[in-house]
């Protein structure tokens, strides 16, 4: 489903065992070197969302090898299969395999989401490559807003993400304003294996 020039959104791409794969690894990454932790943006606000990085670590509003905003630890490596799969995303959104051999994410951001939850309207604009972003949904279900490039508000258009869902975010569509609205608690069913709670894992080429 193509939601806008670049913006494409693959319902149920991740088969069952998949998921489960990247629910155990994220339970991995979230338990160090690392935590997940309610960033603290520089004005004082707590995200609501709990995140872990993978590559880099994304401190309101640079990437850093190191957790400083957290316990100073360097970051878990971003894994090579975890690359192969965004190749592998990339080239069933855009049909276009000699574009998907050239991506090459180097950073991963995990955000757990529980049913109280949100992320407001944000451009993704710390990364110096315009390589696409590719998003994999995991657990509950969401309202996931994706906006223009202009401004928070609209137009805009509303999606819900479920369970093993793909959406790639490249070229006119990288530097849209976008967030969470809502999460809908015990949407999960058992594909995924998470008890609770909504994951999305988003890999990104930092051009660091
Ligand atoms: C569109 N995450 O980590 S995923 C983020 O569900 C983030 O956790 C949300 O926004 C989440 O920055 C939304 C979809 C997404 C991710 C990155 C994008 C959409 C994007 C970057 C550019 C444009
Ligand atoms: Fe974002």
């Amino acid at each position: 489903n193509v939601v806008a020039p670049g913006a494409v959104h693959v319902p149920g791409w991740l088969p069952e065992e998949r998921q489960r794969e990247l629910v155990e690894a994220c339970r991995e990454w979230a338990r160090g070197p690392v935590p997940l932790r309610n960033t603290v943006l520089p004005g004082g606000g707590v995200m609501s969302v709990r995140t872990v990085c993978l590559g880099w670590h994304w401190q309101p509003y640079r990437y850093a090898r190191t957790a400083d905003d957290v316990n100073g630890a360097r970051v878990a490596p971003f894994p090579e299969w975890l690359a192969a799969w965004g190749r592998a995303a990339v080239a069933e959104a855009y049909e276009d395999p000699v574009a998907a051999e050239a991506y090459a994410p180097d950073a991963a951001l995990v955000n757990f989401y529980d049913g109280a939850a949100r992320m407001g309207m944000h451009q993704d604009k710390e990364e110096r490559s315009h390589a696409p972003v590719v998003s994999l949904s995991l657990g509950d279900t969401c309202v996931f807003r994706f906006g223009n490039t202009q401004d928070r508000g609209r137009p805009h258009t509303d999606v819900e993400l479920a369970s093993g869902d793909l959406f790639v975010f490249g070229g006119p569509s990288r530097y849209a304003f976008h967030g969470v609205t809502k999460v809908f608690d015990g949407t999960a069913g058992a594909a995924s294996g998470m008890r609770a709670g909504r994951l999305n894992v988003t890999l990104r080429e930092t051009g660091l």
